[in-house]
């Protein structure tokens, strides 16, 4: 087993089926990955297992109590010490490909999923890391925990299938992914670019990476400023940006295109 994750929740249910499908269920059959849901509330004291409570100095909502928190996170860390303790909020750090990647270093990674108005300050002490998905407010951190579970997973070598490997994905060098095309050649008038179906590799990966940094240009620029581009992808942004062409078809704004 490559990666297990624990999952600290109030909903364990959530994670049964959607993990399940596809690449990820497939994985979880391989035994490369192994999703285990904690249910915090199996953690309380109490007959009523009461697992949130009213704010100190008021306010609105509620507040999850630190004890459950505390107990779940010690008795995963019982069985694995170096277990990696991540609090998904949207206080955390933002997750980006760069974080999927180094967390996916790790072997065992248990994710604390907030609900209410989130935890009590103390539970921090019990976290090594916290991580959110975006600027958003979610009514509860499981989806956070599924979309960080789904990111890291599929770069488990094995998980993506032989032939498929990250190394071809969107912000794998900060750049957005290239158009992709598949059959009808032709639909409604619209053809595949030439260059795709003329079997000159060559020619097919300098589109491809002239593409992604016209797209990247235009729609996150931001990405190009942190993209570790090559000598020859300098020279197509230049190119870009200058609006030569390289294969004759002349730069055009491919996104005004398509509208
Ligand atoms: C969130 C995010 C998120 C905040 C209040 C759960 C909610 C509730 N988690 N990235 N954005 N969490 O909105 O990770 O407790």
């Amino acid at each position: 087993m490559r990666m297990k994750f624990d999952v600290l929740t109030l909903f364990p249910n959530m994670f049964s089926s959607p993990l399940r499908e596809s690449i990820l269920g497939k994985a979880v059959e391989k035994g490369l990955i192994q999703i285990q849901t904690v249910n915090i509330r199996n953690f309380t004291l109490d007959k009523h297992q009461v697992v949130d409570d009213a704010p100190y100095g008021g306010g609105q909502g509620m507040v999850m109590k630190v004890e459950p928190i505390a107990r779940a996170i010690e008795s995963v860390k019982s069985q694995n010490r170096s277990a990696w303790t991540i609090y998904l909020t949207p206080q955390g750090k933002p997750f980006d490909q760069d974080l999927a990647k180094r967390l996916s270093t790790r072997p065992h990674l248990v994710l604390l999923c907030g609900r209410y108005e989130g935890v009590d300050e103390r539970a921090r002490e019990f976290i090594d890391e916290e991580i959110s998905i975006g600027d958003y407010v979610l009514t509860g951190g499981e989806l956070a925990a599924m979309v960080l579970i789904d990111a890291v997973s599929r770069l488990i070598p094995g998980v993506l299938g032989s032939d498929r490997s990250a190394e071809e994905d969107s912000f794998f060098n900060s750049l957005l992914e290239y158009p992709q095309y598949t059959r009808p050649v032709d639909f409604r008038g619209r053809r595949v670019p030439e260059v795709l179906l003329s079997g000159n590799h060559s020619a097919i990966s300098l589109w491809r990476r002239r593409e992604a940094i016209k797209r990247t240009l235009l729609r996150r620029p931001d990405l190009l400023a942190k993209a570790s581009l090559t000598d020859e992808e300098k020279g197509l942004l230049e190119e870009v940006l200058q609006g030569k062409s390289i294969d004759g078809c002349g730069l055009r704004n491919a996104d005004e295109e398509q509208k």
